[in-house]
């Protein structure tokens, strides 16, 4: 299915032209048929000669319903511009043209319509005069179709013009992130609530969780063109019959969504598109369209030439650059400008935005995010997951962003956390030469970064290295036992490796001696410290003790080692936790550990 909108000045003939199309008025209100006068948006559908079914939003054409018809052509790709032949060129056709082209609306034909009451001349003038207003304009070369939608003469060419306009119209994009501009909220007996709305950027199906405005919400029933449907794809007039949300939470400008796929911005920074000769104040109030909805803003420029401004929303909507507005002037009921938002997570203070808001949207990315998460591209660039793939590996490719872990990162900021993780890792082992590094967590608070991230860019630093939780530059070893300090603590222990003076009389640094401790080279039994090394030798002489005799008692192990008490009961204590002794009143006998099994 194609939506297609029509536009242009009131009376002119659209919601006739699309009766003749479809069969159906969509002029649904009382009010409207006795007027002859489109209020509000109308909804018709038909299915054209190639088997293209369209749905037809129509518009009301009356100045003062400019906000309904806003809220028509929001979400829709191709305009059916209609023009009274006998009137010519009027207000709201320009109105309605400027619009479609602050809406990037690229693809549409025009309607002469009302051509049974003039004369073949006044028809061609028409044509051209309206050739000339299109000209320069995203519909520049337009096709133009004469019709009477009375009697139906040129209907015909209308229908078969608008296929080949169809044909020729790029279909509507599927990013996986579809998005519902609800233009019609109503309860239907039996089902609940009910949203119409045109569908862009995905499919939605039954059962979907989704978020109607701020509410969740799940998907209980689709219907299109008057069938009921599973599943619904992007470009298509849509009621969605919602489960869990009512009626009166919901109204037109809301959007619906699958949770989690969109940011819902309250300030977004845009690209300005002001209608020829209009001023914009530097900063005001200003009515914004966005999809179906109107929204204040309050709207500050960025820079001196009017290019970019940020616009501070008084409600959350979901956002994604690419996104078109219409901005305008309450005061002067005029539409002044259009927007495309670039930024829907801006960062940082307004007169700094200008300069990041000129880069292409990758680049733009990266340097307002300093560690962006892959998952969240989608989001920040409104794209598919494989759209955000392509323009990470195109950065990356480019040398303009590294991938560490999850993250992206442009190449100052992995530079800059690698270096100062370097420089830090460098100061600390210059003052503490015993550590073998610094936390990774102090090292991950200082640089601002979590230390998940730090890792992360660490894994592959040519200078750093992350081991057991602390970062030391590559070129430290930071082994206690090199140091000149350890070598004559170690030295002066293994004088009397059984009976070993006290590291303080030594005159070695408590450090030191945590610090050998920790490396293995020495043991702390009970604050007495002695070398691994006296301990695996008492260990190997008590364990050939009790091969020969059975049993020992600490008197027998003291002379053994040739030692004393005060040295020998830790060293009994410890070969009974080692298990290679046990206890026995008071004998030590063959521990599980020993080697002694016969003697076990
Ligand atoms: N003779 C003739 N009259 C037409 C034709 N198209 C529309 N009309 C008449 O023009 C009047 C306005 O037509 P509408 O279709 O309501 O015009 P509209 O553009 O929808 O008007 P708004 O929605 O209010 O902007 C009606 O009285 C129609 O009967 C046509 O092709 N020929
Ligand atoms: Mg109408």
């Amino acid at each position: 299915m194609r939506v297609v909108a029509t536009a242009g000045h009131v009376d002119h003939g659209k919601s006739s032209l699309v009766l003749a199309l479809t069969g159906t008025d969509p002029d649904r209100f009382p009010e409207e048929k006795a007027r002859g006068l489109t209020i509000d948006l109308g909804f018709a559908f038909t299915t054209l000669a190639s088997g293209t079914e369209v749905g037809f939003v129509d518009v009301p054409g009356h100045v003062r319903f400019i906000k309904n018809m806003l809220a028509g052509v929001g979400a829709v790709d191709v305009a059916l511009l209609v023009v009274d032949a006998n009137e010519g060129w009027m207000p709201q056709s320009e109105e309605h043209l400027r619009i479609l082209e602050l809406l990037d609306v690229r693809h549409g034909m025009v309607a002469l319509t009302k051509a049974d009451v003039v004369d073949d001349e006044t028809l061609e003038l028409a044509a051209l005069q309206v050739g000339e207003h299109l000209a320069g304009s995203t519909l520049e070369g337009a096709p133009i179709v004469m019709c009477d939608s009375l009697s139906g003469r040129g209907v015909d060419d209308v229908r078969a013009t608008l296929d080949r306009v169809l044909g020729e119209a790029p279909a509507a994009r599927d990013d996986g992130r579809p998005r519902l501009w609800v233009d019609r909220v109503f309860t239907a007996r039996g089902a609940g609530t009910v949203v119409t709305g045109t569908l862009t950027g995905g499919t939605l199906s039954i059962d979907d969780e989704v978020f109607a405005g701020t509410h969740r919400a799940r998907v209980r029933g689709i219907e299109t063109a008057g069938r009921n449907v599973s599943t619904v794809g992007p470009g298509a007039r849509v009621a969605l019959n919602l489960a869990g949300v009512e009626h009166t939470d919901l109204s037109r400008g809301d959007a619906v969504v699958r949770p989690s796929q969109w940011l819902t911005p309250r300030v977004v920074d845009v690209a300005m598109a002001r209608l020829p000769g209009e001023q914009i104040k530097r900063r005001g109030r200003f009515q914004v369209y966005v999809g179906s909805g109107e929204h204040r803003v309050w709207l500050r420029v960025l820079d001196d030439d009017g290019a970019f401004a940020r616009l501070r929303l008084d409600e959350p909507i979901p956002l994604a650059p690419g996104d078109r507005l219409v901005l305008r002037d309450t005061g002067r009921k005029r539409t002044v400008a259009g927007a495309e938002v670039l930024d829907v997570e801006p960062i940082g203070r307004a007169r700094d935005a200008t300069a990041r808001l000129t880069l292409p949207l990758g680049r733009r990315l990266v340097s307002s995010h300093p560690w962006l998460l892959v998952d969240h591209v989608p989001r920040l660039a409104g794209c598919s997951s494989e759209d955000a793939r392509s323009l990470i590996d195109e950065l990356v490719t480019m040398a303009e962003a590294a991938q560490v872990a999850e993250w992206v990162v442009s190449p100052a900021v992995l530079d800059h956390v690698r270096a100062e993780s370097a420089a830090r890792a460098l100061e600390h082992h210059a003052t503490h030469p015993l550590d073998g590094g610094i936390e990774v967590s102090t090292v991950a608070r200082a640089l601002r970064v979590t230390p998940q991230q730090l890792r992360a860019a660490l894994a592959d630093a040519p200078d750093v290295v992350v081991e057991r939780g602390l970062v030391r530059h590559a070129a430290h070893h930071g082994r206690a036992t090199e140091s000149p300090d350890a070598t004559r603590l170690l030295a002066a222990l293994d004088a009397t490796p059984f009976a070993p003076p006290a590291p303080n009389d030594v005159g070695v640094d408590h450090a030191i001696v945590r610090a050998l401790v920790r490396e293995g080279a020495l043991v702390d039994i009970d604050n007495v410290v002695f070398t691994a090394a006296a301990l695996d030798q008492a260990r190997v002489k008590v364990i050939d003790a009790l091969r020969d005799r059975g049993t020992l008692t600490v008197a027998d192990i003291r002379d053994l080692l040739g030692s004393t008490r005060k040295y020998v009961v830790p060293i009994a204590g410890w070969l009974d936790r080692e298990g290679v002794t046990r206890r026995r009143g008071d004998d030590r006998v063959p521990g599980p550990r020993s080697g002694l099994r016969e003697l076990l």
